[in-house]
């Protein structure tokens, strides 16, 4: 099963996606966290990543495909996987449909949560006081907002065209949108099995 998962920051992907690949058994790879494990080092690399993501832009897709085809070449992805924060912009969707027609693998659904701004801003402030993640300020939360608007946002629309968009509302308890997700991927399972038969 290959998933993805989209939404503005703070829509709650990382969250979902923890809870949804443990319960397809399949892993999340989230390009955020790889990009988080990889700037610590000291390397011009991880340099760059850092003043990327402190800046709220996005890494270069020419990085971004590089690590995503590298993790997805690992073996625990043979059964699946779900894409947590990738594609983000019309070359990485290219790049993925250029490497499941090689592995002959199809996109069973794209997720795209649902939440306001407000809700967002407010949640990554939050975590700003909790975790106190470098790009969770007001100017770059701001920055980030808008580059998801230009550069992701048409991106459901690709998939909606295609047929593969599944939209759930990311407002509410964690568990609450859980069951709307794995309830509104079966009657995408089963409303595309109906149009095969
Ligand atoms: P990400 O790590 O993907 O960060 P994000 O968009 O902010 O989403 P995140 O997963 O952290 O937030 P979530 O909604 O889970 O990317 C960070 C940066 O990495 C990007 O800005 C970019 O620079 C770079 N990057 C990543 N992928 C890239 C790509 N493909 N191409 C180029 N650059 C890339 O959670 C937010 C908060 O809400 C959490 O505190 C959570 O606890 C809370 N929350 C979740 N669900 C909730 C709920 N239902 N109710 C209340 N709070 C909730």
């Amino acid at each position: 099963m290959q998933l993805v998962i989209m939404g503005p920051p703070g829509a709650g992907k990382g969250t979902q996606a923890k809870l949804i690949a443990e319960h397809y058994g399949i892993p999340a790879i989230s390009t955020g966290d790889m990009f988080r494990a990889m700037k610590t080092a000291d390397t011009p690399l991880a340099r760059q990543v850092r003043a990327i993501m402190e800046s709220g832009g996005y890494v270069s897709d020419e990085i971004t495909n590089a690590i995503v085809a590298d993790r997805l070449g690992m073996s625990d992805c043979d059964p699946g996987f779900l894409l947590d924060g990738y594609p983000r912009t019309l070359q990485q969707v290219q790049t993925l449909d250029d490497f499941l027609a090689e592995t002959s693998r199809p996109i069973n659904a794209v997720i795209s949560l649902l939440a306001d701004t407000d809700e967002v801003v407010a949640r990554l402030l939050r975590r700003a006081e909790i975790e106190g993640r470098s790009d969770d300020n007001e100017e770059t939360i701001r920055v980030r907002l808008q580059v998801y608007a230009e550069q992701t946002a048409p991106l459901l629309e690709v998939y909606r065209s295609r047929g593969s968009l599944v939209e759930v509302d990311g407002l509410g308890e964690v568990a609450e949108v859980s069951e709307r997700i794995f309830a509104a991927l079966d009657a995408h399972g089963n409303r595309r099995t109906a149009e095969l038969v």
